[in-house]
């Protein structure tokens, strides 16, 4: 497998991105000398490989040792890292520097959870004050919210919240409210609703009761097409309960950096709670996008979250980088990506409340490095950003792994597992951990057929049975999912993917991908509801669209 992977070849391909430096070509010898090397007889040869390739953090453990890998790759891939200038880009975003160049913005999420005393800085503002402030008005109004002193306009109190947002203002709030779920107040109930298909908002609607709803409009913009027409939506339906436009002020609030679009919805700018342009959509769930999640699960709770997700930046910030454990998961999955021609990167959670954390990462890592254009404008011609998928991990035992063990595609995964259960059931939890064991296991060493006729017998169909291994995976053991392990296990894949998107010399923060696709909705929305038929496109798009009009009129 090449390093190289574009056909035909780009010439016009940016010769200086740290792809394209000598350590590669050192990378790609040594790959050539290990990729026939069995992880099995690297375990045998080293009984301290476990010591040798984990790392602990506070309650986090990376296991990376049934990789394939030896200590010559991690050497060179750290010298990747540092001729990429990982340590430099890394104290740029820490130092509000604009490194988001397609938008001229800073990348900041990490001053939101800079629980320091740190200032940080941009255009010459310290940005913490301001951070403070919100993060007090949130607390402020999520106890009201709590305690029951936040009324409904019949004087009822608030007994469910429905976060109206999508993609970064729905996936993190959604997943960390889930994920978070023993810690949420037991008389307060978050609901969702993202899709803009109304049965969403129906299905969501149908159970609530208009007196004692309260509704967040998450939308860094506030002119997100999905999101603001179910704001329009829900607000209709309460206003038809609720009659009177003043009742709105108690029952709908917002998050946004679009004040003025705020207002024009009919919702008090007391009622807004502020964020920067400087945070990206898929980075907020640390910003007022976390509003629900304060709500839920309470302001100390969050702030653990916080801190949490600031032990990492530390960490991340002032290890080096041989032991830096974002650094580590992304070299290697540069590692198989780049050299293995791994296309794809499971992630595989063997903890319920974690069951939303790949869709999670779906987005935070394809968004923001899911491009093929580099941070100079220029066509790259090597692999970047992995598809990232996944599910829970033990029903994935029972449905998709059959590929990733015996299947034709190499497929790094992480599992993620809580070692104590937030529930009560302990022989339950001894049975998931013993399966995630296993996995990893069987992943790494496979079934050779001598074992395998050993094992089942001699019969027919013995190939079939035989499991090649040398499947790689990482293993991530929680003490148990609080909102500071949460929090780290975040921050590690946020920089992760910051780590990655340097390498291959991307702006991991914009996302003109999603553009063009909105773009042309908005110019066919009205061309639905016209008469006449639709000869603008292409043949398929015309078809369809005229298909669309004609079961539209018949029913
Ligand atoms: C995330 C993306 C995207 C964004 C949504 C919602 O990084 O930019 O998922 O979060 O499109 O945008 P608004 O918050 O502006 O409604």
């Amino acid at each position: 497998m090449s390093l190289v992977q574009t056909t035909p070849p780009n010439t016009d391909a940016n010769v200086d991105a740290p792809m394209h430096r000598p350590i590669c070509q050192l990378l790609q010898r040594h790959f050539q000398t290990l990729r026939n090397q069995h992880m099995r007889d690297m375990f045998a040869d080293d009984p301290h490989r476990f010591e040798r390739f984990s790392l602990k953090l506070g309650d986090l453990l990376l296991d990376y040792s049934k990789n394939r890998i030896t200590s010559e790759t991690m050497q060179l891939l750290v010298k990747l890292a540092e001729e990429a200038d990982v340590a430099g880009w890394r104290d740029k975003m820490f130092n509000g520097v604009k490194i988001n160049n397609t938008e001229n913005r800073a990348v900041l999420h990490v001053a939101l959870r800079n629980r320091s005393e740190r200032p940080v800085w941009v255009d010459g503002v310290d940005v913490m004050p301001g951070i403070h402030a919100v993060i007090d008005k949130m607390a402020s109004f999520a106890e009201q919210v709590r305690e029951g002193s936040w009324l409904g306009y019949s004087g009822k109190r608030i007994t469910d919240v429905v976060n109206i947002g999508i993609g970064g203002s729905d996936l993190g709030p959604q997943m960390v409210c889930q994920a978070l779920k023993p810690y949420r107040h037991p008389a307060l109930k978050v609901h969702f609703i993202s899709n803009v298909d109304g049965t969403h908002a129906e299905e969501t609607l149908e159970t609530l009761d208009p007196e004692t709803t309260l509704f967040i409009v998450a939308s860094k913009t506030f002119t997100t097409q999905e999101t603001m027409t179910n704001a329009f939506s829900a607000r209709a339906w309460f206003l038809y309960h609720a009659q009177l436009e003043c009742h709105i002020a108690r029952h709908f609030v917002a998050v946004s950096t679009n004040a003025e679009a705020v207002v024009a919805f009919g919702i008090d700018s007391v009622h807004m709670f502020e964020f920067w342009d400087w945070v990206g959509g898929r980075y907020s769930l640390w910003s007022a996008i976390g509003l629900s999640i304060v709500i839920a699960i309470g302001h100390e709770n969050f702030l653990a979250l916080l801190q949490g997700a600031h032990d990492m930046d530390e960490h991340f910030q002032h290890a080096p980088l041989d032991q830096n454990m974002p650094v580590i998961m992304a070299l290697l999955g540069v590692w198989y990506n780049n050299f293995f021609g791994a296309e794809s990167q499971v992630i595989l959670p063997y903890d319920h409340y974690l069951r939303s954390l790949p869709m999670y990462l779906e987005q935070a890592d394809m968004e923001s490095n899911g491009k093929s254009v580099d941070r100079n404008g220029q066509v790259v011609d090597y692999a970047t950003g992995a598809i990232v998928w996944g599910a829970s991990g033990i029903n994935g035992q029972h449905a998709f792994y059959q590929l990733i063990h015996q299947g034709t595609k190499l497929i790094p995964a992480d599992f993620i597992v809580s070692m104590q259960s937030h529930s009560s059931l302990q022989s339950h939890q001894d049975i998931l951990v013993a399966n995630f064991l296993a996995q990893t296991e069987a992943l790494m060493r496979g079934r050779t057929l001598a074992e395998t006729e050993a094992s089942v017998g001699h019969q027919p169909y013995l190939a079939q049975k035989v499991f090649a291994g040398n499947h790689p995976s990482n293993a991530f053991l929680l003490k148990q999912l609080t909102p500071h392990a949460l929090g780290m296990l975040l921050a590690a894949y946020e920089h992760k993917i910051f780590v990655q998107g340097i390498i291959w010399n991307l702006n991991s923060f914009d996302q003109w991908g999603v553009e063009l696709g909105k773009q042309l909705a908005k110019q066919i929305l009205p061309e639905l509801k016209v008469d006449d038929v639709v000869a603008s496109h292409d043949a398929s798009t015309n078809g369809l669209i005229n298909y669309y009009h004609r079961w539209r009129k018949a029913s």
